[in-house]
């Protein structure tokens, strides 16, 4: 018996080495459409140059705010009804008290403003599965179970259309933990395999984008999430209601099947420039959903680095803020936000529409031999000061002041002037002259601004050309 065995494993062995040694035909190349590339490329246009936007998670789990029954639950904030976990039951009564008398939709959206932020995305039902805005699919909404009454979506949507602002809509296609077909909730309906998930798919989470797609718009993008049983069918489902609703609208990296962008892990920057549109969703402390004892608020300092690290490398800042059960934004997070606003309105032009660094050494190295706990490789940042770039310009933001005398990368490009962003262009000059073939910039201290200075360069031509 053991021969054979051994026998069979020797012939397949063989067979699949001759299949490996026998030359194969060439995998065929993706089939492009040169139509939908185009159409891709231009409801992207504005995405690409907007670069920093608001992402807003607000739902029943702000009630609870990260505890449950007196007991601290612990793990993100919007989680709460799993981490506990909370029968449906129990959870749902929270709407009986969801009552945010507070909210008001245009300070929401000044607040974005004044942030420097360029479009919205908030959750419209996450996880938990209860609607932000009022369904005719399921009572489990807003208007319908909640003594406030109020469609949110429907006033920021409004906001968002008198301020001149962009709105995309967060939703959980595959996790929802009040229905007993979704994905997710396995103590009250049992194992996910189980279940009709095409019931759920097709009797709420697609007829609830279509109501999202055609009575809040226009709609800039749909952020979809965790994609827990979706096979590419099911996507593109959801990819066709989209398309067809909503033909400028966006789809992220979350959906199942290709998006229009790629959304990174969470709170993850990627160590080097990457071309295609990419978007990093980040926490402005460690939860989206609030939490009463979340309050480590990264810095305006270290959000400023964050977003010229990831334009630099050709991405977007989704930057979190969870607004607690009363309907305000937690004040430390506003003030983090309006900070880093009031620098944009200075040095703006270093990120809106800029494209990425020409160079990449500023960024530190990529070392293959360490790993991160996923296996990823592990990038050791440098962090003094990020490059961005338009036509004819390049922008050194500094985090800290420079190295004097600050020798710009070789390039092929003749440079001609520099100087600090703000106040008319120009009107505060910083030396440059030029060494061994080398722009030399010499900055006086201290820098104008400690927490990032911008100084523009000018050079020949549009577009840089390094010299390795
Ligand atoms: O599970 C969610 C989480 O609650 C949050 O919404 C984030 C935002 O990117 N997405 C999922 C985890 O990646």
């Amino acid at each position: 018996m053991r021969s054979r065995v051994l026998a069979l494993a020797l012939a397949a062995l063989l067979a699949a080495t001759v299949i490996a040694q026998t030359p194969q035909p060439a995998a065929a190349p993706p089939k492009i459409d040169p139509a939908a590339e185009a159409a891709k490329t231009a409801r992207l246009a504005w995405f690409r140059d907007a670069k920093y936007g608001l992402f807003i998670h607000w739902g029943l789990y702000s009630i609870p705010a990260g505890e449950w029954k007196g007991r601290r639950s612990l793990g993100l904030g919007e989680w709460i009804m799993f981490r506990t976990p909370v029968p449906v039951k129990e959870y749902e009564q929270l709407a009986s008290q969801f009552n945010p008398v507070k909210y008001n939709a245009d300070e929401w959206v000044a607040l974005a403003k004044d942030a420097g932020m360029k479009y919205i995305v908030i959750t419209s039902k996450h996880h938990d599965g209860f609607a932000m805005f009022h369904s005719t699919v399921s009572k489990y909404n807003i208007v319908d179970a909640t003594p406030f009454k109020r469609d949110v979506l429907k006033e920021l949507a409004d906001a968002c259309k008198r301020q001149g602002m962009r709105l995309g809509f967060y939703y959980s296609q595959s996790q929802d933990w009040h229905e007993a077909n979704g994905a997710g909730n396995t103590w009250d309906f049992g194992a996910d395999e189980k279940k009709d998930y095409d019931q759920y798919l097709r009797g709420k989470a697609e007829p609830q984008v279509k109501e999202l797609l055609t009575q809040y718009g226009p709609v800039a993008l749909i952020w979809f999430d965790t994609p827990r049983m979706m096979t590419e069918e099911r996507a593109q489902r959801f990819a066709n209601i989209v398309r067809e609703l909503g033909p400028q609208t966006l789809i992220d990296g979350r959906l199942g099947t290709e998006g229009d962008y790629v959304s990174t892990g969470d709170n993850v920057i990627p160590p080097q420039v990457n071309g295609q549109a990419w978007e990093v969703p980040a926490t402005i402390n460690h939860t989206w959903g609030y939490r009463r004892d979340d309050t480590d608020w990264k810095s305006a300092g270290e959000i400023t680095f964050k977003l010229l690290d990831i334009v630099s490398k050709g991405g977007n800042y989704l930057l979190n803020v969870g607004p607690m059960s009363d309907g305000t934004i937690p004040q430390p997070s506003q003030d983090v936000l309006r900070t880093v606003g009031r620098w944009l309105k200075v040095n703006g032009d270093a990120v809106y529409g800029a494209g990425p660094t020409p160079f990449g050494d500023e960024l530190g190295e990529t070392s293959k031999a360490m790993k991160d706990v996923r296996g990823d490789a592990m990038a050791f940042r440098q962090t003094e000061w990020r490059y961005t770039t338009k036509p004819g310009k390049l922008y050194i933001t500094f985090f800290v002041e420079p190295r004097a005398p600050f020798v710009l990368p070789a390039m092929k490009n003749t440079v001609s002037r520099a100087y600090y962003l703000g106040g008319d262009q120009g009107a505060v000059p910083v030396k440059l002259r030029t060494e061994n073939g080398r722009a030399v910039l010499d900055i006086e201290r201290p820098i104008p601004d400690p927490m990032a200075s911008v100084v523009v360069v000018e050079f020949s031509g549009t577009k840089i050309e390094p010299i390795k």
